[in-house]
């Protein structure tokens, strides 16, 4: 698989390259990382292939779980790539950074880094250099296509964070949970007891927690206060609920890890509107190596509270 930052999507790794880089990755660390398994397809049939690193990567250890996921959507690509610069940071680090080593021996990290495949194909299908704008997954939805998978989780779903009308940019779907990619994570999720999420995305410079779908603080907000804090430290990126910093937003992942599991769960907007949703392939290392610490010490901080 291509250097960091030098995919062949305009410097981003396309779906087959991503696939390659996790079975190297296992490869070349099979002490730390299992290979790679497929919680469930695509509506076009792709796997949604995810990684566990840990040591004893085989093995149930009982640590706090930590999931990472990237690419719900498919125009946002530098997630995945600071999703995977974490992943390269740990594992190159492992019995020398002592935040990398403690990480890998004491948490057990979950990493789906592309969960709509299908839309981020179609923008290698549309722009093969980079740049194609397709957000939502390719459900045919009879005169418009694509459902939004960061409005189709089950949990509050159909609220005014969220669109009814089908050829809309965040069209929940027909039914909450209706689209395969969405199932897929949230079985994988019940199968698992997350302690904290990060599903990311780009771009506007911020940490977003819950909740999406009220306009209200959660319950655990001076904790995940704390945190966000720490985690944003380094970037200065602003934190708080999406509700409250962005906008209205229901059936997202966030709010389902949260509001279904008491998940501490993040969604970093990776990058500012001059980065915009395909940074310059010289942007693509700076980027993930100014959301490092924000990564680090959310997996820190995992079953802390
Ligand atoms: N922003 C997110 C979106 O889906 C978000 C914001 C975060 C919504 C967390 C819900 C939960 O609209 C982008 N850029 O996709
Ligand atoms: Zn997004």
């Amino acid at each position: 698989s291509p250097e960091f930052g030098q995919g062949s999507m305009g410097g981003y790794y396309t779906y087959a390259e991503i696939v390659s880089v996790l079975d190297q990755m296992a490869a070349a660390y099979p002490a730390l990382v299992a290979p790679k398994v497929s919680i469930g397809t695509s509506l076009e049939g792709r796997p949604l292939w995810m990684v566990k690193l840990s040591d004893n990567p085989t093995v149930d250890e009982s640590e706090p779980e930590m999931r990472l996921d990237a690419l719900h959507h498919s125009r946002e690509p530098q997630g995945m790539q600071a999703t995977l610069y974490f992943l390269s940071y740990l594992l190159e680090g492992y019995g020398t950074d002592p935040v990398a080593t403690y990480l890998l021996n004491e948490r057990e990290i979950y990493v789906v880094p592309c969960v709509n495949p299908d839309g981020y194909e179609y923008n290698r299908s549309q722009a093969p250099g980079g740049g194609g704008l397709w957000r939502k997954n390719r459900r045919d939805n009879g005169g418009s296509f694509g459902v939004d998978l960061n409005r189709n989780y089950s949990f509050q779903w159909g609220g005014a964070g969220s669109s009814g009308t089908a050829s809309s940019e965040t069209y929940r779907g027909p039914s909450p949970g209706s689209e395969p990619e969405t199932q897929a994570m949230m079985q994988f999720i019940s199968s698992r007891s997350f302690a904290t999420a990060l599903s990311v995305h780009t771009y506007s410079n911020v940490w977003l927690s819950s909740w999406g779908y009220v306009a209200q603080y959660p319950p655990d907000w001076p904790e995940m206060q704390e945190i966000g804090d720490l985690a944003s430290a380094d970037n200065g990126y602003t934190h708080g609920p999406v509700s409250i910093v962005l906008y209205l937003a229901d059936g997202g992942t966030v709010d389902y890890d949260y509001g279904v599991n008491g998940t501490y769960s993040w969604t970093p907007e990776i990058g500012s509107s001059a980065d915009g949703f395909w940074p310059a392939r010289n942007r693509i290392l700076p980027l993930a190596e100014e959301n490092l610490t924000g990564f680090a010490s959310t997996a820190l901080a995992a079953g802390t509270w």
